[in-house]
């Protein structure tokens, strides 16, 4: 039989199959693509399952190979990895002008994050029944200016509007698994609620658990939308980290930096101040947004004072 994660515990796992949820525990050991992982099995992973001779218990006997993954390093064990989720169709973004107004280098960490894991991004402004001031506005035009040019879709909602979370957003989550992501108070929670009303209870449950202290580590958790698709849902993870990006590679992960790489002087540029640079060449001519060349060179500093 097999079965999607929809839940992990860390000892055992929510596994969605057609006859139905079975709660599976693991057995044995299994190889991982040469990664040194915390978590064996993570949401989202698709895998084998059989009865015990007992016919009361379930286990994972082996998974399918990932198509994808997000994964962050390990806060407990050194050199270690914890996947957050796998076999991801896209990653949404959640994002607000204002209270709390997300910075265009967040977004663009998300982007490279989800660029370094395959995923295609979407970025979703929440709370667009909120008056803005005229600043809020040119902000809202400059994520439009830059992203929506770039191929990352653009959308504006109100998780308060049932219009707007069913016309905009089922149609682009039918069928897909989507990860839902965001600074906390963008409104993951309000959005989950709606696409899935029966996620209400769970959500709640698990902030009572972490009010008292009892639950510390959150895991990822997906839902199934009635209307069709798989919400991922990342309590506590704000943003996931870019993990071991090599500071020649970083560039890759910016789409519009990509087609000019390998034109520069140096075979080894960093596309910091070079001479005969393709990317600094593209960026003064107007081909680059000078916001992204900004987080590009944030993003290579932050990585270097970590290594
Ligand atoms: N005005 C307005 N408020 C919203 C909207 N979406 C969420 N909120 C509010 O923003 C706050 C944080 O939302 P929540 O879903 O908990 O955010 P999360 O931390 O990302 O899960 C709550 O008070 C929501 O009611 C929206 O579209 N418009
Ligand atoms: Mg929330
Ligand atoms: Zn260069």
């Amino acid at each position: 039989m097999q079965g999607r994660v929809i839940k992990s515990t860390g000892s055992w796992y929510v596994v969605q199959t057609d006859e139905g949820i079975k709660n599976a525990r693991l057995r044995g050991k299994f190889k991982q693509e040469d990664l040194k992982l915390t978590n064996p099995i993570a949401v989202g992973d698709i895998v084998l399952l059989e009865n015990e001779a007992d016919h009361e218990s379930t286990v994972i006997r082996d998974i399918l190979p990932r198509e994808n993954y997000i994964i962050r390093k390990s806060t407990r064990k050194a050199h270690h990895s914890h996947i957050i989720a796998s076999n991801i169709d896209q990653a949404f973004l959640i994002v607000t002008l204002r209270s709390p107004r997300t910075s265009l280098g967040f977004i663009d960490r998300f982007l490279v994050s989800t660029e370094s894991f395959r995923i295609p991004a979407c970025i979703i402004v929440n709370k667009m029944d909120l008056e803005y001031k005229p600043k809020d506005l040119d902000f809202l035009q400059d994520i439009h200016d830059i992203y929506d040019t770039l191929g990352y879709p653009v959308l504006e909602i109100s998780a308060l509007e049932d219009e707007d979370i069913k016309l905009s957003l089922s149609d682009m989550l039918k069928g897909k698994t989507t990860l839902l992501s965001g600074h906390s108070g963008v409104g993951k929670s309000t959005i989950l609620n709606k696409l899935v009303p029966s996620a209400v209870q769970t959500t709640k449950e698990i902030s009572k658990f972490s009010a008292k202290g009892v639950h510390t580590t959150t895991f990822a958790e997906m839902f199934e939308i009635p209307e069709g698709g798989f919400l991922i849902d990342t309590p506590g993870i704000k943003e996931f980290g870019i993990l071991d990006i090599d500071q020649y590679e970083l560039s890759h992960y910016f789409v519009e930096m990509r087609q000019y790489l390998g034109q520069c002087k140096y075979n080894n540029c960093r596309h910091l101040n070079e001479p005969g640079c393709k990317v600094l060449e593209k960026m003064e001519e107007g081909y680059i947004h000078p916001y992204r060349y900004e987080s590009y060179v944030n993003i290579l500093h932050e990585e270097d004072s970590h290594r």
